[in-house]
C-alpha cells in the first residue's frame, strides 16, 4: 500500500514501435486502472539491450515510448513514469535475485526459448536472466498488481515464486504481486498468421497495426487480413482470423462477441474488416494527435523524466536497502 492505495506496476520495452497488441493487451488497461491504484509505469530500456540495438535509436525510442504513455491517457502528475536506466536499484536488486533463481526455472521460460531461437547469433546471458530483472522491477515497488498481456504470465509466475522464496528465508520483505490480464485483448494475433501473436518485431508489416499507422494504412492492412473461406462473422476456434478481428473490435468498442455477431449478421468479411479498420482508426487518431503535440513540448517531457526518476528512485531504494540488510550487506558508514 502506498498513500492508502494498492500499487500497480508495469512497463514495456523500448524496442520497435508499439502495435495495437501492446495497446489493447496492456496500455489500455493501464489507463483504465490508473485512478484506482498508485501507479508506476516504466520504460524498460535495460531489457531492450538483450537484443542488439542502435544507441541513438534506443535513446529516441525510450523517449517516444514515455511520450506515448502520456498520449494514451496516463497522467504524469498522478502517476510515476520513468526510465529503468535512471534507477540503478533495478540492476542492483536483479543481481541479488539472480542468486535466488534457478537455472532450471529460467530455461523453462518460453520467451527465452523463442528469442534465443530468433537471435541464435546472440544468445547472451542477459536474454537468459531477463525475467530476473523483470522480477526486480516489480518487487522493488512492493507492487500488488501488474497489468500485462497473456504472454507475460509466465514471467509473473516466476516473479511470485522468487518473492515467496525470498520471503520464506528472510520474513516478509516483498509483496507477492498478482498479474492483471484483461478479458478482451489479452492476446491479439497476427493479421497474416492468426495462430501467432501480433508482434512488433514481425518481418511482415501487414501482420501488425502500429499505433502510429495512418488511416489508409490501417484500412489497407485490415482489408488484407487473413480470414477463411467462409463468409459468416462468427467467433470460433476454427476461424482464428475472424475471431481475432472480433476480439479487436470488441476491445475497441466494449461490445460483447454476441453483440458483434448480431451486428454483422448477413454481412460479409469486406464490410466487417472496414468497420474494424474504422473503429481502430477512431481509437488511434486522438492518441497520435496528442503524441504529436507532446513531442513539440520538449521542456515538459524533460521535467516529467527528471521529477519521476527521483520519485521512483526514492521508493526503489527503500526496498533495496531492506533487501541488502536482510542478505547481510553492511550499511554505509557516513
Ligand atoms: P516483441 O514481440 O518485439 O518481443 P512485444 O510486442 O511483445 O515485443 P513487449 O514490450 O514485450 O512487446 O510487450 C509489452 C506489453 O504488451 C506486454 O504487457 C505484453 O504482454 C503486451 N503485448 C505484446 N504483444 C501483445 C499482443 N499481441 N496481444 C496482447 N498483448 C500484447
Ligand atoms: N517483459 C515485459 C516488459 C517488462 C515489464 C516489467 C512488464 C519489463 N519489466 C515489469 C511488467 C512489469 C514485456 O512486456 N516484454
Amino acid at each position: 500500500m502506498l498513500n492508502g492505495k494498492k500499487v500497480l506496476y508495469s512497463g514495456m520495452q523500448s524496442t520497435g514501435n508499439l502495435t495495437i497488441g501492446n495497446y489493447l493487451g496492456a496500455l489500455k488497461n493501464w489507463v483504465n486502472l490508473s485512478d484506482e491504484y498508485e501507479c508506476f509505469f516504466m520504460v524498460a530500456n535495460e531489457h531492450s539491450i538483450t537484443v542488439r540495438q542502435d544507441p541513438a535509436e534506443l535513446r529516441k525510442r525510450a523517449r517516444a515510448l514515455l511520450t506515448l504513455y502520456i498520449a494514451a491517457g496516463i497522467d504524469p502528475e498522478k502517476n510515476c513514469l520513468y526510465y529503468q536506466s535512471h534507477v540503478p536499484a533495478h540492476a542492483e536488486l536483479a543481481w541479488i535475485l539472480n542468486c535466488y533463481t534457478y537455472m532450471g526455472e529460467l530455461s523453462r521460460m518460453t520467451q527465452y526459448k523463442d528469442k534465443s531461437a530468433k537471435h541464435a547469433d546472440n544468445i547472451n546471458a542477459g536474454l537468459f536472466t531477463y525475467p530476473v530483472l523483470m522480477a526486480a522491477d516489480i518487487l522493488l515497488f512492493q507492487s500488488d498488481v501488474v497489468p500485462v498481456g497473456i504472454d507475460q504470465k509466465q514471467h509473473l509466475e516466476l516473479t511470485r515464486d522468487i518473492a515467496m522464496r525470498f520471503n520464506s528465508i528472510y520474513g516478509d520483505v516483498f509483496t507477492v504481486p498478482e498479474a492483471y490480464i484483461g478479458e478482451v485483448g489479452r492476446r491479439i494475433m497476427s493479421l497474416q498468421e492468426p495462430e501467432k501473436k501480433m508482434s512488433k518485431s514481425d518481418e511482415n508489416p501487414n501482420a501488425y497495426i502500429l499505433m502510429m499507422d495512418d488511416k489508409d494504412t490501417i484500412i489497407r492492412k485490415f482489408k488484407r487480413a487473413v480470414t477463411d473461406s467462409e463468409t459468416c462473422i462468427k467467433y470460433s476456434e476454427s476461424k482464428p482470423g475472424v475471431s481475432n478481428l472480433i476480439d479487436i473490435y470488441a476491445s475497441c468498442t466494449g461490445k460483447s462477441t454476441a453483440e458483434i455477431e448480431k451486428e454483422f449478421e448477413g454481412k460479409g468479411y469486406g464490410d466487417f474488416k472496414l468497420a474494424v479498420g474504422e473503429t481502430v482508426t477512431d481509437v488511434l487518431v486522438p492518441i497520435q494527435q496528442r503524441f504529436a503535440d507532446l513531442e513539440k513540448n520538449k521542456d515538459y517531457i524533460d521535467s516529467v523524466i527528471k521529477n519521476n526518476a527521483e520519485k521512483a528512485s526514492y521508493f526503489a531504494n527503500k526496498t533495496l536497502r531492506k533487501v541488502q540488510k536482510k542478505v547481510g550487506f553492511p550499511e554505509l558508514i557516513r
